[in-house]
């Protein structure tokens, strides 16, 4: 995502369709003037971004909250944005049936509901042209007895086994997995661990996927990308940024040093890393929508140009030598380097504004959106007033 003399996954970021329409919190939606309303909006908006950072050239899909009747024309207007689709993303959660789950449910006609709309999503993806199956489960019990914990993981493997079979040929399933919310007691996907053994029983198509956000506190995640690199089954990000839960604030934000040793295991896993999905999952509550799609991209890109920087040969040496706090050093060297003459550099060279964060706030797109979509009467949500 840095240039595009690099031009491999990592030289691109997602941006997610839902970042760019009214979200919030379970308090209050608080609706923002010109917030896109549809897909096709939420498409203009993302080609804006990508126009004016030259690197999010694609967005993530939810179904059904994106969904049209005709795919071909989405996909149309989606390369009239300059954008493409990227991920799809199957929603198993926010229908009544789901209420004890959907690929786990212990009942089976809910279980065939959940697998017959990942099906469509595959088909979704062969009409899109999207290479990746997205896969987050609200999946999970509230108190111990609830259900059979090895019972939900014999249904969720068939489910997706059954799933994994109408992949397009050069399709990759994501398997995301979280620690909690909205069950409680137990996630049928509760962490990494869980998510690779299933990937590993499915086939070479089946990767994980990291949620930056999808973690308990004080957990390593540079590790476990490092662990699964290795492995060959990191499959993708979901960056975003986290103080408490899943709380999906702008990446880099609070912990830009845990964005700097993702983006060191990256780097150094060379090739392993060759063909990892960058995208963002941010909700966007007070925050203007497309400015904090901004700065999401900009500090991952900060982020990536720091670990470019890292002197690897010399980590090297110092390891191998039990130099403990010079190769901590070294790390720091790159982290405290400031990357932005760098990065503005690249922009220019892409003949694009040295900051797009100026060249947003110089322009009228923002008010322009504004006066023809207006404020979003129905952006209440939260708590029934
Ligand atoms: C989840 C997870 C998924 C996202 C949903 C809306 O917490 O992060 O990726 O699709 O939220
Ligand atoms: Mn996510
Ligand atoms: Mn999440």
């Amino acid at each position: 995502m840095l240039s595009r003399s690099r031009r491999n996954s990592s030289s691109s970021i997602s941006t997610p369709s839902w970042g760019y329409g009214n979200s919030g919190t379970r308090f209050k939606t608080f609706a923002w003037p010109g917030a896109a309303r549809n897909v096709a909006e939420k498409l203009a908006d993302a080609g804006y971004v990508h126009k004016l950072t030259g690197v999010a050239p694609s967005v993530a899909i939810h179904i059904p909250w994106d969904k049209t009747d005709d795919w071909n024309a989405m996909k149309q207007y989606a390369a009239s944005q300059g954008v493409s689709i990227g991920a799809v993303n199957p929603n198993v959660f926010q229908d009544s049936q789901y209420k004890l789950g959907s690929i786990t449910n212990p009942n089976p006609s809910v279980r065939e509901e959940a697998i017959a709309h990942m099906v469509e999503c595959c088909e979704i993806m062969e009409k899109t042209g999207s290479t990746i199956l997205s896969l987050w489960f609200a999946d999970g019990t509230n108190y111990s007895g609830q259900d059979d914990i090895r019972e939900r993981k014999h249904r969720m493997e068939s489910a997706l086994a059954e799933t994994y079979k109408h992949l397009p040929k050069n399709g990759r399933m994501l398997i995301e997995y979280k620690f909690f919310e909205p069950g409680f007691y137990h996630t049928d996907f509760g962490d990494w661990g869980m998510a690779y053994a299933t990937a590993l029983k499915l086939g070479d198509q089946a990767e994980v996927l990291v949620d930056t956000g999808h973690h308990a506190q004080g957990t390593n995640i540079a590790h476990i990308v490092a662990f699964l690199l290795d492995e060959k089954r990191l499959g993708g990000f979901h960056f975003n940024a986290r103080r408490y839960a899943d709380d999906d604030l702008i990446v880099g934000t609070n912990n830009p040093l845990e964005l700097f040793e993702i983006f060191v295991e990256l780097v150094s896993a060379g090739d392993l890393a060759k063909d990892v999905a960058y995208m963002i999952d941010q909700s966007h509550n007070i925050e203007p929508k497309i400015e904090a799609m901004l700065q999401s991209i900009l500090n991952c890109q900060s982020a990536y140009a720091k670990a470019l920087l890292v002197d690897y040969k010399a980590l090297g040496q110092a390891q191998l030598s039990g130099d403990v706090l010079g190769a901590h050093r070294i790390l720091l060297d790159a982290f405290d380097t400031d990357v932005r003459p760098l990065l503005e550099q690249v922009r220019i060279e892409m003949g694009l504004r040295p900051d797009p964060i100026a060249a947003y706030r110089d322009d009228e797109y923002a008010q322009k959106v504004a006066a023809e979509r207006g404020t979003d009467s129905g952006a209440g949500g939260g708590f029934p007033t």
